[in-house]
Order: C-alpha cells, then structure tokens, then sequence
C-alpha cells in the first residue's frame, strides 16, 4: 500500500492530459487529441536538434554533410519538414500551411485526408538561433471548411474565431509545451530524462499585474503618432504605470510566453520603414491569430490597434497585421490611443 503522501503524488503527462479533455467532449473522435499528441512528439523532435545547434559546425560540415553522413539541414527547414511529415500520413489532416512556404501544402495523394486544417511557424525568431536565445513552434488548427477530397486555400484562411486549438512550443532553457482547446491554457515541461512533456503550468491566468513591456523601441521614430503615445503611457506618462520594465527579446514566442507568466504586453504595431509594407511584421495565420486564441482563454487579449486579432478575416495565407496582446486593459489602452491620435 502507498501512505497517503505517496497517494497524493500526480503526474500528468502531455497525453493523459490531452485525454482528459477529450473526455469532457463525449462527442470527440480522438483525432483532435491524436493531432496534439503529434505535435507534441514534433516539438520533442526538433527540440532535439535545438539543443544541438551549432554542433554541425564543430563536428565537421562539408559540403553540407556532416559526420554521420547526414545531410546538415538549416534548423528551420529541418523543424518545418519535421512537422509536416509527421502529419502527412496520420488521415487527421486535410491540408497544412507552413510559415516556410508561400502556397498551402497538400497532403500526398496515396495517404488519407482527415477532418482538420494545420497551420505552422515551424521556428518562430529564427533570427535568435545563432546566438542561443530561446526560439519557439506555433500552432493553430481549425476544422476544414469543404466537405472531403483534398483541403483547400479557403480551408487556412479562417479566422481566429473558428480555432479548435492552438499553442507553442518554446525551446528555452528548458522546452515548454503551452496549448488551448478553448477550456484554458496549460504548459508543460519536457522532462529530458523520461522524454515526456509534464504538466507544470495548470490553467494559465495572465496576472492582473503589468510586469513588463516589449516593443522593438529601434524602430520609435518609424511608429505612428498613437503608438509613440502609447509608448510613453507605458513608461509611465499620461498617468500609465510606472513601474512597467522593458523585455525585448526579438523571439515572439519567447516574449510572449514571459508576459503570459508575468503580464504585460508586447507589441508589433505597423510603421513607416517601407511605405510599401504598412501592415507590421507578424504573421495572422501563423502568429498571431493562434496566440490571440491562448491569450484569450488566459484572460487577455489581442489586438490589430483597432480591431481585436481573433475577428479578422483571413484574405491571403501570409496576410500580415500589426500586433498588440497581453493583459486585457493594456490592450483597450492602446486602441484608445491608436484611436485618439492617428
Ligand atoms: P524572426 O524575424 O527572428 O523570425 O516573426 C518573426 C520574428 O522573429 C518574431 O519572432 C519576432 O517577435 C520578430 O520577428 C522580431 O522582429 P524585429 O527583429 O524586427 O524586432
């Protein structure tokens, strides 16, 4: 017999937790949960090989092959590829987009189409990867919108509302697994020893607090009148917090997951640097819109400056848009001022 201590001792795994959501969905097929479970086991993959960046170039690399004979991919070819692959074959999904690939990606024909759209930034701040600064997966799924054969463009581009599920995966000095099926968020460590993603982070609240702020303050001067003032609330002008400090990592997923723990915001807004591109950086589909959705069921919220991220329509599958998430009030704060002054 266990004494009562021992009794009270629980570990939650990725896939029981997964599990027992679906429970609660009596309706649920398991293909849901199955699709989780594989995404889950890709973050693990690349995770992998994160954790060993830049040891092609010390165990030898010519003309691409390393040591083992291997081909020596780029990390972000090698995360998307990952993804895809262990999702091409399962039947769950009818078609995938990859923040890598400017059209949709079918599923090969000799394999199964299912019921669901997966959209992916495989290696989200790949930029940071070279200098070891945490980079991150995300995902979003939506169910597909045609009835069967294989998934189209019009099945990606929905918007943020119709979201099954979303979430990220940060390889950071630990690798966290964060998701929502809608019914809160929950993080989990990957315990490298046993190789499984534990729970940790049970229901995710964003604090009320504001911790932090993140903005790229490089680029002020190329930033609207509105975001300029926004930018002074948030240090402490206009009667705006004062205590607020800055985090700007430059990895989305990394500032991210710090303000969900911490509060605060980050934000992406549009500026002026090329005239030609006024709509801000960050992806709708494979950004944005996912971790609007996280946001969300943790208390926050996300927005475009004007219109909260999760109502915008999709029209092309690389759609751009400028981004503002964190704590609730943070956000409405900066759409006051986005709308008083521009
Ligand atoms: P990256 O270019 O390194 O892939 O969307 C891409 C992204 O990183 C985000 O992860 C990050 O928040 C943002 O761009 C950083 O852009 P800046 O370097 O312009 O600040």
């Amino acid at each position: 017999m266990y004494s009562e201590a021992e009794n009270h001792i629980q570990i939650t795994t990725i896939e029981r937790h997964i599990l027992e959501e679906q429970h609660s969905h009596p309706e649920a097929t398991g293909m849901l949960t199955s699709l989780l479970y594989d995404i889950a086991l890709a973050g693990k993959v690349i995770a992998s090989k994160t954790t060993r960046a830049g040891l092609a170039e010390i165990l030898g690399r010519t003309n691409d092959i390393n040591v083992q004979g291997e081909q020596v991919q780029k990390l972000d070819r090698f995360a998307d590829l990952t993804i895809y692959r262990l999702n091409d074959h399962t039947g769950r999904v009818a078609v995938m987009g990859s923040e890598e690939h400017e059209d949709i990606l079918p599923i090969p024909d000799n394999y199964p189409t299912g019921k669901y759209v997966l959209l992916f930034d495989p290696l989200d701040g790949s930029s940071n990867i070279d200098f070891n600064i945490p980079i991150g997966t995300i995902f979003a799924i939506y169910q597909r919108k045609s009835e069967s054969g294989p998934g189209t463009l019009e099945d990606c581009l929905q918007s943020g509302r119709n979201l099954v599920a979303a979430g990220y995966v940060i390889y950071g000095s630990s690798t966290m697994l964060v998701y929502t099926t809608g019914m809160g968020v929950h993080g989990f460590t990957l315990d490298p020893s046993v190789g499984e993603f534990l729970l940790s982070h049970p229901y995710i609240r964003i604090p009320t607090t504001h911790t932090y702020f993140s903005g790229n303050q490089g680029y002020y001067n190329y930033w609207s009148e509105g975001v300029k003032h926004y930018t002074q609330y948030l240090q402490g002008e206009y009667g705006g917090p004062k205590h607020l400090s800055l985090r700007y990592i430059g990895s989305l997923v990394a500032d991210f997951h710090r303000n969900l723990l911490a509060g605060g915001i980050f934000y992406y807004p549009a500026d002026n640097r090329d005239p030609k591109k006024p709509h801000g950086k960050l992806r709708l589909l494979y950004e944005a819109g996912p971790l609007a959705f996280i946001a969300e069921q943790a208390g926050g919220r996300a927005s475009n400056g004007m219109q909260n991220i999760l109502d915008i329509q999709p029209r092309s599958l690389h759609q751009r848009t400028p981004l503002f998430i964190g704590n609730h009030d943070l956000v409405e704060k900066a759409e006051e001022f986005i709308k008083k002054y521009d």
